[in-house]
């Protein structure tokens, strides 16, 4: 099977159930930048520390997320006024000091998280409007070099089908891997709507594996209009059940993500309030009819295992 993963909050009774169902963590919010490089040039693992070791222990493998992105930033680089050479000088920065503090540790990173918009133009961010496209590649490159076990990612939302922006991924990839940039996983979040699932995710994913390239599903959650019903319940497990096929059916596919484990530590919430119960338990922590079907298809998978080259 493929590496099943969640990500977590710092609970350990919430990390303990993930150690019995769930062979790789993502820390949701520890890595971020606003977390580990509060002050500049003042970096904090303490968050990230604990799950790492906490991962390892239970034999997980953790998924590092992330360096370069444009929201959850401090403010002091939020609010600051940089010239190119400056911001360039605090991305490498980060890069190197957060990416040899964990080297050795991660199966992986998410290097970039979203750069485009969903018609497939750049995002207006700090990073592509004062440093130029060329944040991508000079991020990736200095990644490898301060860690150079890690698998490199670029991920994003709204890319599980064939459109504007996983087309934008595409020619992106392309481009960088012609100059040798070292790139190696597109990172295909999946926060996704019960009975809106794109039909074409397995030819997106065999597009970018036809590059050379790894894929995993990074952040999957599969919402509904609330309250639940038996009948979105049902939906939802079929959609779940059509995701995990599609990643089971690719070699190069490597990975599930769940972002996060049961429906009461959920961000969709917060920001679809009408909106919920996406994730595989329910509050009760209870298994939902989408555990089952991941379960089943996991089971029924012809190639048993897609993760199996690191480090
Ligand atoms: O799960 C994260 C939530 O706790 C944060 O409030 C939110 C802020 O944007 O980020 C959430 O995770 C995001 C992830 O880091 C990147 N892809 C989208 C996820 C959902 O917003």
């Amino acid at each position: 099977m493929v590496l099943l993963g969640n990500i977590l909050v710092l609970i350990d009774t919430v990390l303990l159930f993930s150690s019995k169902e769930f062979g790789m963590i993502t820390p949701e919010n520890y890595q971020k930048w606003f977390a580990t490089e509060p002050v500049r040039n003042q970096f904090n693992f303490t968050g990230a520390d604990y799950i790492v070791k906490w991962a390892h222990k239970n034999g997980q493998a953790v998924r590092g997320h992330n360096f370069v992105w444009h929201s959850q930033l401090p403010d002091w680089l939020n609010n600051g006024t940089w010239d190119k050479k400056t911001l360039n000088s605090i991305m490498v920065n980060h890069i190197v000091k957060m990416g040899s503090h964990f080297r050795g540790k991660l199966y992986a990173w998410d290097v970039v998280n979203e750069p485009y918009n969903d018609d497939g133009t750049w995002r207006s961010t700090i990073w592509h409007d004062i440093i130029g496209p060329e944040f991508i590649s000079t991020a990736l490159t200095t990644a490898h070099a301060v860690d150079p076990f890690a698998k490199l990612y670029i991920n994003d939302y709204n890319v599980e089908g064939v459109n504007a922006k996983s087309d934008a991924h595409y020619n992106l990839a392309k481009s960088l891997l012609k100059k040798h940039v070292p790139y190696h996983g597109f990172g295909i979040q999946g926060h996704l709507v019960v009975a809106q699932l794109p039909k074409d995710i397995p030819q997106n994913i065999a597009r970018f594996a036809g590059l050379g390239l790894e894929v995993a599903i990074t952040e999957l959650d599969i919402r509904m209009d609330l309250p639940n019903n038996a009948k979105n319940a049902t939906l939802q497990a079929n959609d779940y059940k059509t995701v995990v096929n599609a990643c089971v059916d690719n070699r190069a596919c490597v990975g599930i993500t769940v972002w996060e484990t049961s429906d009461d530590y959920s961000w969709i919430p917060g920001v679809f309030p009408t909106q919920g119960d996406a994730l595989l338990f329910d509050t009760n922590k209870d298994p939902k009819p989408a555990y089952y079907a991941v379960a089943d298809a996991l089971k029924a998978a012809k190639v048993k295992s897609h993760f199996n080259s690191w480090p």
